[in-house]
C-alpha cells in the first residue's frame, strides 16, 4: 500500500512539474497564430455593415460558442416563483436599502431555488446595480450579520472555517475585501450578488445544480453540446435579470454583469448571450474568458479542461493542446458583446491568466464596436500598470495579484458613470 502511495504521488509530482514546465510565461515563446477575424464570415463573406454582423456573422459566432464552448441551454427554464425572504430600508446604519429575494425554479417534479443580496442607495428610484456571483455565499460580502448563510454545497475552505462542504457563521465577512459595497452605494448603483453554489456546486458532478432539472428521461449529464457549469451560472445571472425587470428599485436596463476569474468567464457569457445586460465587467477571467486562448500563455485549454471538466461543454475538448484548430478565439466572445460598454481588467503577477492575451481580445474585438461608431480600446500598444484606458471598451492592468481591488472597483464606477448611466 505504501508502495502504491509512493508511485501515485511521484507520478502526480511528476505531471505538475509537467505541467508547470511547459506553461508558457515568456513572451519569446508565444507561437505565431492567425487572429481569427471577426468582420470575415465563414463563408468569407466581408462584413461591413451593422446589420450584416447583426444578420450574419454575429449568430454564427455566438452559435460556435454555444455549441463547442460553453454548451448551450436545453431548454428554456423561467422563474417559477419569488420570495421576499428578507427587506430592510435602514441597512448599513441607514445608507441603504436591503433585500433578499429568493427566486424558485420547477421542472421535472425538482426544485431550484437562489438568493439575491440586493443593497440599493436609499435616495434613489431605480438604481442601476452591479450584479456578480461571489465564491463562497452572500454573508462573505459584508458583515451584516441579516444576510442569510446559503445551505447549498461549498468548496472546503480552511481560511474560511469551511468544512464538510458546509457554510458557516465563521466566514462572515470575508470577502469584504473584494467588494467595495460603500463606494458602489456612494456612487448611486446598487449590488446585487448571488451565491454561485446555488445554481451549479462548482465540482464535476452532474447530478446536482439546476442541470439536473433539465434532463430528458434517463439523462444523467449535459450531452457534448450541452451546457457545462459557467452557461449554468451564466443562465442563473439572466434569471435574476428577470427579475430585476419586476422590482420598482431596481432600473432593469441598467444592470452591469460583474465577475471575477471562472466568474469573470461567466459575467462574459452571460453578456454574449443576453443583451438586456447594459455593460459587462471580466476581472481577471483568463483562459476561457478574456484570454486569447491560442496564444498558449499561462492556462491552456488542454489544462483548463483536465482540472475543471465541468465547466465547460464535452465538446470543447476538442481543442486540449489543440488550440491551433480553433475556428474563433476570445476577442470574438467579446465582440459579441458589441455595442455594449465593456471592461476588461488584469492583474500584473496574475501571469496564468495572461494579462497580454486579455489586452489583446479587447483589441481584437474593438474592429465590431467600431463598426456600430463606439470608442474600441483604440491601440494596440498595452497601457503601463494602474493606467487605464477607458472607452466603451476599456482596460486596465493594475498592480498586484488574481483578486478584486478597491482600484478595481474606482475604476469600474468611473467607466460605469462615463459608460452606462
Ligand atoms: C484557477 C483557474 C482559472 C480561474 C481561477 C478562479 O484555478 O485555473 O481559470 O478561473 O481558478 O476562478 O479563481
Amino acid at each position: 500500500m505504501k508502495l502504491l502511495t509512493y508511485y501515485v504521488c511521484s507520478f502526480l509530482m511528476l505531471s505538475m512539474s509537467l505541467v508547470t514546465s511547459q506553461t508558457i510565461y515568456d513572451e519569446s515563446k508565444v507561437p505565431t497564430f492567425e487572429v481569427p477575424d471577426p468582420l470575415v464570415a465563414v463563408s468569407g463573406e466581408k462584413i461591413n455593415s451593422v446589420q450584416k454582423w447583426e444578420t450574419v456573422r454575429r449568430p454564427e459566432l455566438l452559435k460556435f460558442f454555444e455549441n463547442n464552448v460553453y454548451g448551450k441551454l436545453p431548454k428554456a427554464l423561467e422563474i417559477d416563483s419569488y420570495t421576499i425572504l428578507e427587506q430592510d430600508s435602514n441597512a448599513l446604519n441607514g445608507k441603504a436599502k436591503r433585500k433578499q429575494v429568493q427566486l424558485t425554479f420547477k421542472n421535472n417534479n425538482k426544485i431550484l431555488s437562489f438568493t439575491i443580496l440586493l443593497y440599493i442607495p436609499k435616495n434613489l428610484d431605480k438604481a442601476p446595480v452591479f450584479l456578480g456571483y461571489n465564491f463562497y455565499g452572500n454573508h462573505t460580502i459584508t458583515e451584516d450579520k441579516a444576510v442569510l448563510i446559503p445551505t447549498a454545497w461549498a468548496n472546503n475552505n480552511e481560511a474560511f472555517g469551511i468544512e464538510n462542504h458546509t457554510l458557516t457563521e465563521e466566514s462572515r465577512g470575508k470577502r469584504t475585501n473584494r467588494w467595495a459595497l460603500e463606494k458602489i452605494l456612494d456612487a448611486g448603483y446598487g449590488l446585487a450578488t448571488i451565491y454561485y453554489g446555488e445554481v451549479d456546486p462548482d465540482k464535476n458532478d452532474f447530478s446536482d445544480g439546476v442541470h439536473n432539472l433539465l434532463y430528458q428521461e434517463t439523462q444523467s449529464q449535459p450531452k457534448p453540446d450541452e451546457w457545462g457549469s459557467i452557461a449554468a451560472w451564466s443562465w442563473g445571472m439572466m434569471r435574476a435579470l428577470d427579475y430585476f425587470e419586476k422590482d420598482p428599485d431596481i432600473d432593469a436596463s441598467k444592470v452591469i454583469a460583474f465577475g471575477h476569474s471562472r466568474l469573470g468567464k461567466t459575467s462574459l457569457w452571460a453578456g454574449a448571450t443576453d443583451e438586456r445586460f447594459a455593460g459587462v465587467i471580466s476581472n481577471n477571467s483568463g483562459c476561457g474568458g478574456a484570454a486569447l486562448s491560442k496564444r498558449k500563455f499561462g492556462e491552456t485549454l488542454g489544462v483548463i479542461n483536465e482540472r475543471f471538466p465541468h465547466w465547460f461543454c464535452d465538446n470543447f475538448n476538442e481543442y486540449s493542446d489543440n488550440e491551433e484548430a480553433l475556428p474563433i478565439d476570445q476577442h470574438q466572445l467579446l465582440a459579441l458583446i458589441a455595442p455594449r460598454p465593456l471592461y476588461v481588467a488584469s492583474a500584473e503577477e496574475d501571469e496564468w491568466a495572461d494579462p497580454r492575451g486579455e489586452f489583446l481580445s479587447t483589441y481584437y474585438a474593438s474592429s465590431v464596436y467600431e463598426l456600430y461608431g463606439k470608442k474600441g480600446i483604440g491601440t494596440k500598444v498595452m497601457p503601463k500598470v494602474n493606467e487605464p484606458i477607458q472607452n466603451t471598451v476599456a482596460y486596465h492592468i493594475r498592480t498586484g495579484k488574481h483578486d478584486v481591488t478597491d482600484y478595481d472597483w474606482e475604476n469600474y464606477i468611473k467607466w460605469a458613470n462615463a459608460f452606462v448611466k
